[in-house]
């Protein structure tokens, strides 16, 4: 007894109780300068390098948001290009802090993999895309195709499912990366590409002529894609999830990147607390008041980074659809900030 009441106030003491034994990795960042951010190897839209080596997408503006959040600078990011095969690894080893790279949240990764998700950052869902003069409009048509498809990734499991499904034959081709994959497709070696239908918009853009191209009309499965961190440090799950979360509630609050010194002076009660000019949220975070105007004046808020980099100032052109907002149709939706 009166040792266990010894450590339980030894870990009081040292602030230890309050955040977790293993909040390491806000502190291993801040002490390294950098956010390591796992992302993929060229994903227009989501996450790509020009020929500067400067990232942008989706999937970037979340590790630039991260790096605002705690820098105040969102270019204080080492982008690390992964692989579907080798993207889990990179979080497990530390190599990474944070996976953010078109990646499904499933059950067996939040699990078995020693990883948590974070939120959902576009919700996808898988679909084919195919040569128009094959002359099909329907998946349900593609008895006996060859399709070509990623190794490592959900997009395996569900084309074998769909097809079983649905009594139908096929014959995969699999490759270790989207560009041996999308190459493969274009030059024939399959009827058809197979993956998240965002990704076939964005891979469709490298081909020679995006428009002898069609994706079919089926979307055979979910694939919630979001930002994933290691097991086991509550306090860095906790400010990857509110990065996302300070985004999606900005665009509900009407916080963009051109408003936000305005808005930051508002004496409305929830922009206080959001802005830190009530209470402490941010400090409860591990981070600084201002966290959330961080945020927004580096990538803007969900709705803006959304139409920049895959929406309609974008050219993929994607429509908001399911990302939009709770409350304009769509099922974007963040618990509140107070
Ligand atoms: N969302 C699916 C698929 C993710 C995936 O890796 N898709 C490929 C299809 S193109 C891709 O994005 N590759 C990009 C790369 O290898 O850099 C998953 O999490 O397994």
């Amino acid at each position: 007894m009166k040792r266990v009441s010894l450590v339980l106030t030894l870990a009081l003491a040292t602030g230890l109780s309050a955040q977790g034994a293993s909040a390491q990795t806000l502190k291993t960042i801040k002490d390294r300068g950098m956010l390591s951010c796992g992302v993929s190897q060229g994903l227009p839209g989501f996450s790509s390098p020009d020929d500067k080596g400067n990232w942008t997408g989706l999937d970037v503006d979340i590790c630039r948001a991260i790096a605002a959040a705690v820098f105040n600078d969102g270019t204080k990011v080492k982008f690390v290009p992964l692989s579907a095969k080798d993207r889990f690894t990179a979080l497990q080893s530390g190599e990474i802090d944070v996976l953010s790279r078109n990646t499904t949240w499933t059950l067996s990764r939040d699990t078995s993999l020693g990883a948590n998700f974070t939120g959902v950052t576009y919700y996808d869902g898988q679909g084919f895309l195919v040569k128009k003069s094959l002359k099909v409009n329907s998946a349900l048509e593609l008895n006996s195709a060859s399709v070509c498809v990623q190794t490592g990734t959900t997009t395996e499991q569900n084309l074998a499912d769909y097809f079983k499904g649905n009594n139908m034959k096929y014959e995969v081709i699999a490759f270790a990366s989207a560009d041996e994959t999308v190459k493969a497709y274009e030059s024939g070696r399959c009827d058809v590409f197979t993956s998240d239908v965002s990704q076939l918009y964005a891979e469709r853009l490298k081909l020679a002529n995006p428009a002898d191209h069609v994706v079919l009309p089926e979307v055979i499965s979910k694939e919630p894609l979001g930002p994933m961190v290691r097991h086991g440090d509550d306090q860095w799950f906790d400010i990857v999830k509110w990065t996302l979360f300070a985004m999606v509630d900005a665009e509900e609050l009407g916080v963009t990147q051109k408003n936000v010194d305005e808005m930051a002076k508002s004496d409305k009660p929830e922009l206080k607390r959001a802005f830190g000019t009530d209470g402490n949220l941010g400090e409860q975070l591990g981070l600084t008041k201002d966290w959330f105007s961080r945020i927004v004046k580096s990538v803007g808020n969900y709705g803006e980074a959304f139409d920049r980099n895959v929406g309609a100032g974008s050219k993929l052109g994607i429509a908001r659809g399911l990302n939009n907002l709770w409350n304009k149709g769509g099922i974007q939706y963040a618990p509140p900030i107070r």
